[in-house]
């Protein structure tokens, strides 16, 4: 009897693994977007720009050194419609409470382009997703720093350090993901099936994805490219980057207009500056959260159930036994 069990146990467990597993996975890894760590003095589909340093095990787009700007560009346009990208950073120096400025992951137009924000082109095309240490605001905005926001431009909006980009940025959240003594990663999922931005940390040392956000109406064409920049101003950081690994997607299309459309024309937008989450995800949640959640009670459901079942029917057989002995 008890075997049976442990054998059903089993099989339950496998079964929701495999499901929790197909959730999240990631997809067909795509070598020509992506950066191994430990790739070497010259890294295949990418170019470098400015104050960028290659060591064995680290890209480092800035030194610790004031007014410097690096960055590293993929030459391979992105066709990829559905995708997610894996950053495994590290923003460290020696100042205490004054660092920064920060550095940025890009899907744009432009590549190879000194600019303003954070080592690259202002008024780009495209997204750039800004990892911020430094406040340069007083007061007005609530979060915390340092902050990872969004933003979306069709080429003519300005990013706004004054403000740290709080009144163009679509979403946003607070990390503490400067100065850590452990790995930290960022995972960017764009899918243009769904027209929709997700984005989730690993910056606790937790080994687990939290999420920073996740937003709907986010139309990206194809053909971008990736890039990462940063800057130091007055004050500094090394800003390094250990890997970029990119995953094609498998996301279900739902209707035929969306299948056969053509991503490539279309102009960047964000349709609402008001995180996704805050207006549906009280009611509904999303998809895969919802998923996750359902099969994790349903888990919990078919594990407290076997063990009803399985003490019941051992407690049971022992009082057959025990009934039978008597009798001898
Ligand atoms: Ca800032």
């Amino acid at each position: 009897m008890l075997d049976f069990t442990n054998m059903f146990l089993s099989l339950c467990f496998l079964l929701i693994s495999k499901a929790l597993a197909d959730e999240y996975s990631k997809g067909y890894l795509r070598r020509e977007h992506s950066i191994f760590k430990g790739s070497g003095p010259s890294i295949p589909y990418w170019d470098f720009h400015g104050n960028t340093f290659i060591s064995s095990s680290y890209i480092r787009l800035t030194p610790d050194h004031q007014s410097k700007r690096g960055a590293i560009w993929n030459t391979v346009p992105c066709h990829v419609k559905d995708w997610e990208v894996v950053l495994h950073f590290k923003v460290h120096g020696t100042g205490d409470a004054l660092y920064g400025d920060g550095f940025a992951f890009w899907y744009s137009r432009e590549r190879m382009q000194d600019g303003s924000v954070f080592g690259s082109k202002d008024y780009f095309y495209g997204l750039g997703i800004f990892f911020d240490t430094y406040s340069n605001h007083n007061g007005e905005h609530q979060h915390e720093h340092p902050f990872i926001s969004a933003m979306v431009n069709n080429g003519s909006v300005h990013y706004d350090h004054d403000s740290d980009g709080t009144h163009s940025q679509m979403a946003g959240c607070s990390a503490s993901f400067r100065g850590q003594g452990h790995d930290t990663f960022a995972l960017i999922r764009y899918s243009g099936t769904q027209d929709r931005l997700t984005m989730m940390v690993d910056v606790d040392n937790k080994n687990e994805w939290r999420e920073c956000f996740d937003v709907g109406g986010v139309k990206l064409p194809t053909g971008l490219y990736f890039g990462a920049s940063a800057a130091t101003g007055q004050l500094a950081d090394n800003h390094d980057i250990m890997s970029i690994k990119f995953y094609e997607t498998e996301v279900p299309v739902m209707s035929d207009t969306k299948k056969d459309e053509d991503r490539s024309t279309i102009v960047p937008y964000a349709s609402g500056a008001e995180p996704y989450r805050d207006r549906v995800e009280d009611v509904q949640g999303s998809f895969s959260s919802r998923t996750v959640k359902i099969f994790t009670w349903l888990f919990w459901f078919a594990l407290v159930a076997v063990c009803v079942v399985g003490i019941s029917l051992y407690v049971y057989q022992k009082r057959q036994e025990d009934s039978k002995k008597r009798f001898y």
